[in-house]
């Protein structure tokens, strides 16, 4: 493995509660971690200059009727939920998407639709916005470093596109590929971190199930750059790194993909990575969370739910398999 393709992903220090008000503490505490991951490797890319993001623009959606799309739980603050991100291609600081993600051009954009699939197509991804009404989903996105938020994302099931494409009998898996834009982003114009571009996928049934939600938005607007403009995937019961973002590529295909996490680290970060409270990541336990916003250094952690609290919508779809090889 190239050293310089390490795991990131770190415990949160204790002292990073309210990621606001220890914003510029904890951007010390993570360039610390960044040097070790980096070790023997060269410098941080140069940095971009700050670029003024594109303006959000209202993007409503219909209350959902999928079950589980809605929790009682009160929704992250915007301004959390848009300042403190994973994003590697613009760096590993959770400070830099939101500073640099500006620079990615978001128009045109299109979506290639294709592989084992009796339809193939690419998508302009205007069109592609208006395949299906956008619903209003309020879900909880938990990270497998940790922490989490509640976030009102805009978008239809991602089902609505498989079931346009009309997969093959050899489509078993669907692999999401997401933009690797060498002008706007830093990581990937230097080739670190990650082997570039960042590609996620999923189990076809995964990908045909109700709660997966190919989004558009978020809080009733346009997505952020530095939340995955234009679309995004969020599959609210498995950790974030399987929610890519910036997508532009949907390709179904007959084996398992090797996973660029499953790349980088595969003893660390599983192709499932379905969120579960008996199974620990091999440095940390994942018995717990923080969520973002909950405030205050003595704030309890909660419980880390199994399937992040959506098992009795989707507990069916691993019955039988053993979930922590299969991990
Ligand atoms: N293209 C791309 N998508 C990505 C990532 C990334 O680094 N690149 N990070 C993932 C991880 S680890 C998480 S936790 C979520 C974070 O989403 P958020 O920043 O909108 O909360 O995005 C996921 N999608
Ligand atoms: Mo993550």
């Amino acid at each position: 493995m190239n050293r310089c393709l390490r795991p990131l992903f770190e415990p949160p220090p204790p002292s990073d509660i309210t990621p606001r008000a220890v914003f510029d503490q904890r951007r010390a505490l993570l360039a610390g971690v960044a040097g070790l991951a980096l070790a023997g490797c060269d410098e941080r890319p140069a940095r971009a200059a700050d670029v003024a993001p594109p303006r959000q623009e209202p993007l409503p959606g219909v209350r959902s009727a999928v079950s589980g799309a809605l929790t009682m739980d009160k929704p992250t603050a915007r301004e959390d939920a848009t300042g403190y991100n994973n994003f590697y291609e613009f760096g590993p600081d959770k400070g830099d998407p939101a500073r640099l993600a500006g620079a990615m051009k978001i128009r045109p954009w299109t979506v290639q639709v294709d592989g084992e699939v009796r339809r193939p197509k690419t998508w302009d991804i205007d069109a592609l916005l208006k395949l299906a009404p956008l619903e209003e989903r309020i879900y909880r996105l938990r990270c497998v470093e940790g922490w989490a938020m509640v976030i009102p994302w805009v978008g239809w099931s991602l089902a609505e596109l498989v079931r346009q494409a009309e997969p093959t009998g050899n489509a078993r898996f669907v692999e999401f590929h997401t933009v690797a834009d060498k002008q706007a982003m830093p990581y990937v114009a230097a080739g670190r971190l990650l082997d570039w571009p960042y590609v996620e996928a999923l189990r076809l049934d995964e990908a045909l199930h109700p709660l997966t939600l190919l989004a558009f938005g978020m809080y009733g607007q346009t997505l952020p750059n530095q939340n995955g403009a234009p679309l995004r995937l969020v599959v609210p019961w498995k950790y974030g790194y399987k929610s890519g973002k910036s997508i532009v590529r949907i390709r179904f295909v007959e084996h398992q993909p090797v996973t660029s996490w499953v790349k980088v680290a595969p003893q660390e970060y599983g192709f499932y990575a379905n969120v579960n409270p008996g199974v620990d990541h091999p440095r940390w336990s994942q018995a717990s969370e923080r969520r973002i916003g909950d405030g205050g250094l003595f704030a309890p952690r909660r419980p880390t739910l199994m399937f992040n609290g959506y098992a009795s919508q989707v507990g069916q779809l691993y019955a039988g398999m053993d979930l922590a090889r299969h991990f």
